[in-house]
């Protein structure tokens, strides 16, 4: 996609296109090398409640001629220059295409239209890499207020490339800076749809609420928006009703604010996650290494845990770490944990049976922590799970985490933690954080399941991206916190 948009100044246009290098070309296209960039930024469109939305990239651009630019970039008199820190940018990138664009005599026989575009795009690049740092150590530039057509443009969500470049004119009499494009779904229509939308959710639940007698009946403002949060987020009928009857028994009427409620449902929604001591510092209870294993259906993010604990103990902790696989079923199973034990520099043993486990232990024996990691194995595969606790049991680990995986449904959740729970598991690995589709669902589980949460997954990285179980980080996340904030 790349189109073109009319509304300037003679000679100015507005390209946009599904990539900014689509939209580059098409503005050299139209209006020839000595196109001079007046202004990029992108935005998302299109799609419902943010499902298949497309960034799309704007690029404003002048076929060159003086005229055209004065007009289009020059501010009304004696208005102050509201987003000046972005319109500085945008000059920026103009003025860094005006250094490696020749003047026209030279041009003649100079570099050729692709050789322009393309310093066109770099110069564009390092303008964006240059405002971007400088804006890392500026600081936050002061709210800029949007006239009536800028608004009616804006991205609901600037992403940073829009919050830097967007030139945000106050005059109608700019019109080579005004971007007058025909957006085809206007931000406040699409709020006016949400609107519609929240207010049909509310109606209906106040009607459910109504019919079961629970407490979203007659809920004043701040509680009733809790609530819909809340279900928003999966966390079940029974546990929201539960924390908004604890929340109105203990927060007076008049002081329900915002902010008290949140606090209070915070509170409950962490007393709902039980979490174990943390287990990094922990040494073993008896003369042998603290042996922990990872269990769990395939895929979940075992032997990647594995990794990210084993770098947390030997690298943050300074202990000693020994490494046993059960897993040869998958091929390349044990070259995955085999690399990570050369990159971190641990030992690591293959255990398939119960006497290897044991020979495995003994030739582990003189290290603070053992780590076990098992084959993926899915609930109904009842013949696999006996074998993986017979090794387990030579084990005899002091830890069994069974991992889950925050992609999964609730109810296959729920089937998984009750499949393993034969095999001994006592704690919880949450693991894909950042793939959980809702959060209030993990807070159910944690609940129906009853045992204690021992870390959160956050992403690929090892090893980084683990933290230790706390309920009220996941508490948070349900109210909407950022996951890395
Ligand atoms: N997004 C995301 N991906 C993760 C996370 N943890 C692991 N993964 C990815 O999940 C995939 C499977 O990870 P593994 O560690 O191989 O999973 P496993 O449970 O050992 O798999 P099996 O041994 O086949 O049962 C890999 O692509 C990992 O990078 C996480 O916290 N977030
Ligand atoms: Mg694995």
């Amino acid at each position: 996609m790349s189109r073109c948009q009319g509304g300037h100044a003679v000679g100015v246009k507005t390209y946009q296109a599904y990539t900014m290098a689509e939209a580059l070309v098409a503005a050299k296209h139209d209006l020839g090398a000595d196109a001079v960039i007046l202004e990029t930024r992108s935005f998302r469109r299109g799609g419902v409640l943010g499902v298949r939305r497309k960034t799309i990239f704007e690029l404003t651009a002048s076929s060159g001629d003086r005229a055209d630019l004065s007009t289009a970039r020059r501010p009304r008199r004696g208005t102050p220059a509201p987003g000046g820190a972005a319109i500085a940018a945008a000059s920026l990138a103009t003025r860094e295409y005006a250094r490696v664009a020749a003047p026209p005599a030279v041009r003649e026989g100079g570099p050729s239209d692709r050789t322009r575009t393309r310093r066109l795009a770099q110069a564009l690049a390092e303008a964006h890499d240059r405002r971007a740092r400088e804006v890392e150590v500026a600081p936050p530039p002061s709210p800029v207020t949007l006239n009536a057509t800028d608004r009616r443009h804006a991205p609901i969500h600037p992403s940073p490339v829009a919050r830097r470049f967007i030139l945000t004119p106050t005059t109608g009499e700019q019109a080579g800076a005004e971007v007058a494009v025909a957006v085809a779904e206007p931000p406040e229509a699409m709020q006016l749809e949400l609107t519609a939308i929240k207010t049909m959710v509310s109606q209906v639940l106040q009607r459910q609420a109504v019919s079961r007698r629970g407490p979203g009946v007659d809920l004043p403002g701040s509680l009733f928006d809790m609530y819909l949060e809340l279900i928003g987020q999966d966390l079940s009928e029974e546990i929201t009703d539960r924390i908004m009857s604890a929340v109105r028994a203990e927060v007076a009427d008049d002081t329900l604010d915002k902010d008290a409620v949140r606090e209070v449902v915070l509170g409950h929604l962490a007393d709902l996650v039980p979490v174990a001591d943390p287990t990094i510092p922990r040494r073993s209870p008896d003369a042998r290494p603290l042996t922990i294993a990872l269990i769990g259906p395939t895929g979940v993010g075992k032997t990647t845990t594995l990794a990210k604990l084993a770098a947390s103990f030997k690298l943050r902790h300074q202990r000693s770490v020994g490494l046993v696989t059960c897993d040869t079923y998958r091929i390349a199973a044990v070259d995955q944990l085999r690399t990570y034990a050369a990159i971190i520099g641990l030992p690591l043993e293959v255990a398939l049976t119960p006497g290897e486990m044991n020979r495995a232990a003994e030739r582990l024996r003189d290290c603070d922590v053992v780590l076990i990691d098992t084959a993926g194995r899915g609930p109904n595969d009842t013949a696999r799970l006996g074998e993986l606790q017979q090794v387990l049991a030579a084990a005899d680990p002091h830890e069994v985490h069974l991992v889950l995986s925050s992609t999964a449904s609730e109810r296959v959740l729920l089937r998984q933690a009750e499949a393993f729970a034969e095999v001994g598991a006592d704690r919880i690995v949450l693991t894909k954080l950042d793939e959980a589709v809702s959060f209030g669902v993990l807070v159910n589980v944690m609940q129906a399941v009853g045992k204690e949460l021992s870390f959160i997954t956050t992403g690929q990285e090892v090893p980084d991206h683990i933290e230790e179980g706390r309920s009220r980080r996941l508490a948070e996340l349900v109210l909407g916190a950022e996951l890395h904030g």
